[in-house]
């Protein structure tokens, strides 16, 4: 396997970040998880905003046009011969002294690994996922704004521990005022009579490249929309829930904390939205 790291295409045994750099001393970065569905990029100029978005809010200069970063990102999918792929775009504040202070680092690393994805098993987009509520809240934006796609994945990884505890793949993670922000790594979706509603932005999201596609293939399909608040009351007795994110794609849920989900199975909405994602990502996207 063939990884870009600051300029150079290396072997993946060669492909080494120094001990010093603040991306693995502090979490100090920012990144993106992208998908090469044949051959396309999907929604890439998305993810190259979100990512420059996310430098700004870290006051981190990446230092690449996005024509260079959109270029890197396809070379490197073609030098591993790749048509699916899962893709990790990382910039990291770079080298450093010990110590928190990222003006001691003169150059952010840039690296990019574009490699196979283990995906749910295809079990969970026939029959769903049950998921539960944890009990680590996702963190606030008066502490480190949500939407910032940061290396400090510290707040989910304690959720996703939690999930795992209680026996589930994926988990809601609710805001500081105790509404559903989203999951540990995907965004929510919920279907109650006829209309499609996930949390808005504002409280405590990510706002996700999938998540957008979604509400484009909900206006496609003349579903009613609404980004809201959301309370676990909400999805306990929604008709249909489904997650949404690069990795997990659209997958049902049919169950939250204990309680079934409309009839317990993947709802009509839900599987149409899905196919209607799957039918998009082979022609949507930036040819490689
Ligand atoms: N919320 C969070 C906290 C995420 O990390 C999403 C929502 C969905 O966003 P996108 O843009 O992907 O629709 C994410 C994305 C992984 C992995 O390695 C994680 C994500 C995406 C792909 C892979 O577990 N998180």
């Amino acid at each position: 396997m063939k990884i870009y790291l600051n300029g150079q295409f290396v072997d993946s045994a060669d492909a080494a970040i120094s001990v010093f750099d603040h991306g693995l001393l502090y979490g100090d970065g920012v990144f993106e998880g992208i998908r090469l569905y044949g051959g396309n990029v999907f929604r890439l100029e998305e993810h190259l905003e979100r990512l420059e978005y996310s430098a700004r809010a870290i006051m981190l200069d990446i230092p690449h046009t996005r024509a260079e970063l959109s270029e890197i990102v396809c070379e490197t999918c073609r030098q591993n011969g790749l048509t699916d792929a899962y893709i990790r775009l990382v910039v990291t504040r770079g080298v450093g002294d010990l110590g928190l202070a990222p003006w001691t680092c003169p150059k952010p690393s840039v690296f990019v690994i574009a490699s196979k994805i283990s995906l749910y098993p295809q079990e969970y987009y026939d029959n769903g996922l049950a998921i539960v509520t944890v009990p680590t809240r996702r963190i606030g934006p008066a502490a480190l704004p949500p939407t910032v796609k940061s290396l400090n994945y510290l707040n989910n990884i304690l959720g996703k521990i939690e999930a795992r505890q209680f026996g589930a793949l994926e988990a809601i993670m609710l805001n500081e005022q105790g509404y559903v922000a989203e999951c540990t790594a995907d965004n929510i979706f919920i279907v109650h009579k006829g209309e499609l509603i996930t949390p808005a932005i504002s409280h405590g999201a990510l706002k996700g490249i999938t998540r957008d596609a979604v509400l484009d293939i909900a206006e496609e399909l003349k579903v009613p929309l609404r980004d809201s608040s959301m309370t676990r009351y909400d999805v306990w007795c929604a008709d249909e829930c489904f997650l949404t994110g690069s990795g997990a794609e659209v997958v049902p849920v049919i169950a939250l904390d204990g309680r079934r989900i409309g009839d317990g199975k993947p709802g009509p909405i839900t599987r149409e939205v899905l196919a209607s994602f799957r039918r998009r990502v082979l022609v949507e996207g930036t040819r490689i």
